[in-house]
């Protein structure tokens, strides 16, 4: 049986990384976004290599998400993995200065849409059984507090929560789940973030070398490739030039 992928948000980063490094590898591909162009392009260049089935797909949009998976071709009945991708930040300003709707568009994303397509998606992953698996975009940003990670931190710090719990609903399945919790990565992450803001894109990754999303793909390849018996639960990686600022102390009383 050839492994299948689900793969969300395709169209750009870790998900578009992931969707070539799996069709390197022979698996069948599930790509979803929302971004029809970018889909349909990605779509075309890898069904050289393997079986592409692609969904224009919101992830917020529950109805949506149903309908779509409910219609998917009955080959792919039994899905081997999920990767659990698309997701968002909006702004990094003080939570006094932010917009109510950006809170809005990273819950409903973040959270919710994850929670659609791991429900909508669990029956196929059981179908399939041992050796399959959940991958969860978490982030850094889900154990550890910095200013302006407010709403998008805490986002990631439900998807670990959730990943953590899932596993105990899943004993006996034989579906695994892991929280990859990455660090500074270069994608078109931090231009959403910063609204298409070019500047504040580049001196996010100014001589940061950061990590590049083929370095997610082939760690979320190797976590979903490893032998049927191990569940890699959680893990955190960061570009080497990246670690822990000290606690922030307000002097202004003195
Ligand atoms: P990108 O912005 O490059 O990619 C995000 C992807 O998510 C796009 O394909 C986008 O597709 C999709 N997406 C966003 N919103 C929706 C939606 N409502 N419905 C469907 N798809 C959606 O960012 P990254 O690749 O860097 O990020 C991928 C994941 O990794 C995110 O969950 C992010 O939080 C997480 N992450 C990123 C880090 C980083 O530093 N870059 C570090 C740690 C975690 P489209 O717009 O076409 O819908
Ligand atoms: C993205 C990583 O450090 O910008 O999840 O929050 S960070």
């Amino acid at each position: 049986m050839t492994a299948t992928v689900f793969i969300t948000g395709a169209t750009s980063g870790f998900g578009e990384a992931c969707a070539r490094r799996f069709a390197q590898a022979g698996w069948s591909l599930i790509l979803t976004g929302r971004r029809e162009t970018r889909l349909q392009a990605l779509t075309d260049e890898l069904s050289a290599l393997t079986d592409v089935h692609s969904l224009v797909l919101d992830v917020r949009d529950r109805h949506g998400m149903e309908a779509a998976i409910a219609g998917l071709p009955a080959k792919y009945d039994k899905l081997t993995a999920l990767i659990n991708n698309a997701g968002l930040a909006l702004g990094a300003a003080p939570a006094p200065q932010c917009e109510l709707n950006d809170w809005d568009i990273m819950v409903d994303t973040n959270i919710k849409g994850l929670l659609y397509s791991t429900r909508l998606l669990l029956p196929r992953l059981i179908a399939h059984g041992r050796g399959a698996g959940i991958v969860n975009l978490g982030s850094i940003a889900g154990n550890w507090p910095y200013p302006g990670s407010h709403v998008y931190g805490a986002t990631k710090a439900f998807v670990k929560q959730f990943s953590l719990n899932l596993r105990n609903d899943l004993v006996g399945t034989g579906v695994r789940v892991t929280d990859l919790e990455p660090g500074l990565c270069e994608s078109e992450f931090s231009l959403v973030r910063f609204a298409g803001d070019q500047a504040k894109y580049d001196a996010t990754y100014a001589g940061a070398e950061a990590i590049q999303p083929e370095d997610i793909a082939e760690t979320i390849h190797w976590i979903l490739t490893q032998p049927a018996h191990i569940n890699i639960n959680s893990l955190e990686l960061m570009p080497v030039s990246q670690t822990w600022a000290g606690f922030a102390i307000d002097r202004s009383r003195s």
